[in-house]
């Protein structure tokens, strides 16, 4: 860490590991003298009574845990967790049949950036789209069932980091790569890398009424990598702009070789055009996809350069500018979409890189803000008064300034080394302003000691004044990326499955569960309610059955409690299985029944006072 951290400052090692600790001391006393009115000022702001609901959902990714967390705000309590890339043995995410297939294989994802969908450039609270950086998945997540609807596999990709970024109308999802790659999954030695290896962005598009996504196409880069992206809105609405870095092509040791040149690029490109080449059959196909060449298209990729490995970069509330984070430049760029137009319109290229026109920074750059002693700038957020909001991670603070003028009017320490932050409604159209939230990366001293590895942390603060207040830390799983700040009013959870959810699987009376053999597979339609499975209606034990070993079995279960919160699990005992049933929700599990002997099933979620009685027998006749 320090190592890196010092490749990032040029500085010695030990010079840096004395201004981080300075620097923290600094915090803790800070901390230790906040005046008692602050405290209970800070205390009744995140407190929340029972009956009183959050004004926020808060949805942050859960980075390597694969997961989605669910907060409420102020008050930062966890809601729920929703497993997206990983297994999850409370839900039976991953074991039942249908989330086992979406996962194709994987059992675990690296989750960095969570995409409500949007309608007219706002959070419309229907779906959340999340990027699975290490196996090269995007995710959907129905936000009326809290619960994964599909995974898509996108191919020729190098890990989506920059992703997931959603068109202003949620026409595309938007996930460009970090490492480039041989397309089509072939060979080539590293020493190839100019000429073989290539950076993609793929554009999915997301079918609301069947809850797919789908590849439309893909775009073909310079082997550069790519940071993260935005979409424009407005009057940039059509443009994605990404930052890159390693425009060194280094392919080792890419803490210094990747940090040599002064600048990189932000890459602007225009998916409207795009699609248009794409529609009139432009594209060839790879790997079983349309990819296009923006570079055989007229106006559709442009390069900026920009202060040398950045970060974030995040299109302004109105669409009129995007916001650089300098990362190893301790700046913010702030770049107008108007002076890129016009740049492009006069010509204004200084140099053409990969058969990329590059154009003048001056000619785009509107300012840079350079805050003193402030390091490490990651990702940018928005207010509603046309203020803007930094993460800075080695300086471990949230500096806010106006996007006008550049003028810093307030930086707030943060405990510690934030990544990203989330202001409410933050990265739509029309942000509120009210709170904001750093992920970061370190807890040091902040909570009871739990071993050598302390958890990642969330800050509150309430932006609603021209000060920031600090309001509360609290502790998360690893690892918090970004998240979105929605209003609650926006999502509408349903309290159970929707009929139009059943499947011909799905059995609704208790007379109905039956058992139907074909061949060596055994189909149970059976139902969960309180407080007794039904596997056979016609058996004399209905909540036991019998099938022989080496059988295929197949639990089609319904819980048919059309209840609030009254949920059901089964598990069958030495057989390591168990999933959830919601109410009104159908779930298939299937295995082989390769062990005879007496296997107990129980109800695994607490459903009833009769909830211990809850239970049956498999019962597995040997060969
Ligand atoms: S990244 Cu984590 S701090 Cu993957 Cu969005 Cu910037
Ligand atoms: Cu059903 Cu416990």
């Amino acid at each position: 860490m320090n190592k890196l951290l010092t490749a990032l400052l040029g500085l010695s090692s030990g010079l840096l590991v004395s201004v981080l600790f300075f620097s923290d001391v600094g915090r803790q006393n800070a901390r230790a003298s906040t005046p008692d009115g602050e405290l209970a000022s800070a205390a009744q702001k995140v407190y929340v009574p029972h009956g009183k609901k959050d004004e926020y959902y808060l949805f942050s990714s859960g980075g390597h845990s694969g997961q989605l967390f669910v907060y409420g705000v102020p008050s930062m309590r966890q809601i729920r967790i929703v497993p997206v890339f990983s297994q999850d043995a409370a839900t039976g995410y991953g074991f039942d049949d249908a989330s086992k297939k979406m996962m194709g294989g994987y059992t675990w994802g690296d989750f960095h950036h969570p995409a409500i969908s949007e309608t007219a450039g706002d959070y419309d609270g229907q779906f959340l789209f999340a990027n699975d950086v290490a196996n090269n998945r995007i995710a959907a997540v129905d936000l009326s069932l809290f619960h994964t609807t599909d995974i898509l596999k996108m191919p020729n990709m190098g890990g989506p980091h920059a992703a997931v970024f959603v068109t202003p109308n949620t026409e595309y999802i938007v996930a460009p790569t970090r490492f480039a790659r041989p397309l089509g999954d072939e060979y080539a030695p590293l020493d190839k890398y100019k000429e073989k290896y290539k950076g993609v962005v793929t554009m999915i598009q997301f079918d609301r009424a069947k809850k797919k996504l789908n590849l439309a196409y893909q775009i073909v880069l310079p082997p550069w990598s790519y940071d993260l992206s935005d979409a424009g809105k407005k009057m940039s609405d059509g443009w994605v702009v990404m930052t890159t870095y390693n425009t060194e092509f280094a392919t080792t040791n890419l803490e210094i070789n990747a940090s040599q040149k002064d600048r990189d690029y932000i890459v602007m490109v225009n998916w409207k055009k795009l699609e248009q080449e794409v529609a009139a059959g432009k594209a060839n196909t790879v790997n079983g996809v349309k990819m296009i060449d923006p570079r055989d298209v007229e106006g559709a990729i442009y390069a900026i350069p920009v202060a040398k490995s950045p970060h974030g970069v995040d299109v302004t509330p109105d669409g009129t500018r995007f916001v650089a984070s300098g990362k190893l430049a301790p700046l913010m760029t702030v770049f107008s979409f108007q002076k890129a137009f016009d740049a492009i319109a006069k010509k204004d290229f200084v140099a053409n890189e990969f058969g990329i026109p590059v154009l003048k920074y001056e000619s785009v750059m509107e300012r840079e803000v350079d805050p003193p002693g402030a390091l490490g700038p990651l990702h940018t957020q928005f207010d509603d008064r046309g203020n803007a909001f930094n993460t800075m991670f080695i300086s471990s603070e949230v500096v806010k300034w106006k996007l006008d003028t550049g003028e810093v009017i307030d930086r707030q320490p943060v405990f510690y080394s934030p990544g990203h932050a989330t202001a409410a409604e933050g990265d739509t159209a029309a942000p509120d302003g009210t709170y904001l939230i750093t992920g970061n990366k370190i807890a040091k001293d902040s909570f009871l000691g739990v071993g050598p590895s302390h958890p990642e942390s969330l800050d509150l603060f309430d932006i609603s004044g021209d000060k920031m207040q600090h309001l509360m830390s609290v502790p998360i799983p690893p690892e918090p990326h970004y998240s979105q700040m929605v209003k609650a009013d926006k999502i509408k959870p349903k309290l159970i499955y929707d009929k139009d959810e059943t499947r011909p699987d799905s059995v609704w009376k208790a007379d109905d569960a039956r058992i139907e053999r074909k061949g060596s597979e055994v189909h149970v339609y059976g139902v969960a309610m309180r407080s007794k499975f039904i596997f056979d209606a016609k058996a004399e034990r209905k909540d036991s059955f019998t099938v022989r070993q080496g059988d295929r079995v197949f639990l089609h279960i319904t819980n048919i409690d059309l209840d609030q919160d009254i949920t059901h699990g089964l598990e069958v005992m030495d057989y390591n299985l168990n999933f959830e049933i919601q109410p009104g929700q159908t779930s298939t599990l299937s295995f082989t029944a390769d062990k005879s002997g007496v296997f107990p099933i129980y109800c695994t979620n607490f459903c009833s006072a009769l909830h211990q009685e809850m239970s049956g027998h498999l019962l597995v006749q040997p060969k």
